[in-house]
C-alpha cells in the first residue's frame, strides 16, 4: 500500500507551489498525485465557506442525499435550514453544479496546455463529518471520460485510489444508467489495501489538490465538516456537450469559445463513428435532445455524413 504522491508543498501561503506546466507533466505521466497547500485552492476558502454560501443562496432549495453512498435516502432543504446544522445532519449535498449556483467566475487549479477552451465542469461537495463516497469510477463509457482535479477546500477528507488495471479487486457493479461504475469494497478492508498492486492513500487537508486520473477507482470519506470541489473535464468539445445533455437540467450547458466546426470537432471526438455509436445507445428521448443540440449549435449540415433520420 502506497501513500498518494506529493507534487509539491508549499512552505509560505503566497508560495505559488506548482507551476501549470508542472501540473500538466504530471497529468501526462497518468498516475495519480496530491498537491499540499495549493494557494488557488486556498483562495476559494473565503467564497465557498458555509457561511459564504449561506450568505449567497439563502432560502434556494437544495437536494441532499444521506451521507452515505449506500442508503438511497434523499429529501430537499433551504440551503440557509442544511447550512446552519453541518454538524449535525446526516445528509450530503454531492454534485451540485457551480455554475448553476451562479459561481462562475471562481480560479481554480487548471492544466495549461490543453485545449484552450475547455470546459471544467465544477461541482460542489458540502457535508458533515462521516460522508462516505463509496470507491467507483466516474463516467465509465467508451465515450465520455472525464480527469478530475479534486480540491479540497475545507475540512478535510480521507481519499483512496486505485488504478483501473486493478479492476478485479474491486467487484464493480454498474449503475441503472451505466455511466460510472460503483463498488462496495472498503479501503480499510485489509484484503484490497495490501493486496491491489496500484492501491494508494492519502488524507486531503484544506487547500489540498488531488489528481484522479481517468477511470481511476476512488473513495472518499470526509473526517470532519467538508467543502470540496470537483474539477471534470473532458477530451473533446463534443464530448463535454454530451455530457451537459446527459446531466439534462442538472449541468450547466458548455458555453463554446471561437467558431464552432463541426467537421473538426468531429475529428477531435475520434470520428463520426465513435458519435453514432454513443448515440446509438440512448433512448428515443436523449437522441432527440442530443441531435437538436448539435442542429442549433452546427446547423443541419451534421447529417451530410449520411446519419439517417433524428431518432
Ligand atoms: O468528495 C466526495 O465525496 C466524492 C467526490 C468524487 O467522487 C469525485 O469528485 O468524482
Amino acid at each position: 500500500m502506497e501513500p498518494l504522491a506529493v507534487l509539491a508543498q508549499s512552505l509560505a501561503p503566497a508560495l505559488e507551489e506548482v507551476s501549470s506546466d508542472q501540473l500538466d507533466q504530471s497529468i501526462i505521466s497518468g498516475h495519480p498525485f496530491v498537491v499540499r497547500g495549493c494557494s488557488i485552492v486556498r483562495a476559494a476558502q473565503e467564497r465557498l465557506s458555509p457561511e459564504a454560501l449561506k450568505q449567497l443562496l439563502r432560502t434556494t432549495p437544495i437536494s441532499i442525499e444521506h451521507k452515505h453512498r449506500w442508503e438511497s435516502r434523499r429529501t430537499t432543504l433551504s440551503a440557509k435550514e442544511y447550512l446552519d446544522n453541518l454538524d449535525r445532519t446526516d445528509f450530503y449535498w454531492r454534485q451540485a453544479d457551480l455554475r448553476s449556483l451562479g459561481i462562475s467566475d471562481l480560479k481554480l487549479p487548471s492544466p495549461a496546455n490543453f485545449r484552450p477552451d475547455t470546459m471544467f465542469f465544477d461541482s460542489l461537495w458540502v457535508g458533515p463529518n462521516g460522508t462516505v463516497q463509496t470507491f467507483h469510477q466516474d463516467n465509465h463509457d467508451a465515450v465520455v471520460v472525464n480527469r478530475n482535479l479534486f480540491c479540497q477546500v475545507h475540512g478535510s477528507k480521507y481519499v483512496a485510489i486505485a488504478s483501473p488495471a486493478d479492476s478485479e479487486y474491486f467487484r464493480a457493479y454498474p449503475l441503472k444508467n451505466g455511466t460510472d461504475r460503483h463498488s462496495s469494497v472498503s479501503p480499510f478492508d485489509p484484503a484490497t489495501a495490501l493486496s491491489c498492486p496500484s492501491f494508494a492513500h492519502s488524507i486531503l487537508h484544506s487547500g489540498d489538490l488531488l489528481y484522479v486520473p481517468p477511470r481511476y477507482w476512488h473513495y472518499l470519506q470526509s473526517l470532519s465538516i467538508s467543502v470540496s470541489v470537483s474539477r471534470w473535464w473532458f477530451s473533446s468539445r463534443l464530448v463535454e456537450l454530451l455530457y451537459a445533455s446527459a446531466m439534462g437540467g442538472e449541468m450547466a450547458e458548455p458555453t463554446f469559445l471561437g467558431e464552432l466546426v463541426w467537421d473538426n470537432d468531429v475529428r477531435e471526438l475520434g470520428g463520426v463513428e465513435v458519435l453514432d455509436q454513443y448515440i446509438e445507445r440512448l433512448s428515443g428521448v436523449q437522441k432527440y435532445a442530443i441531435y437538436a443540440r448539435l442542429v442549433r449549435l452546427y446547423g443541419e449540415g451534421i447529417f451530410k455524413h449520411g446519419r439517417q433520420g433524428k431518432s
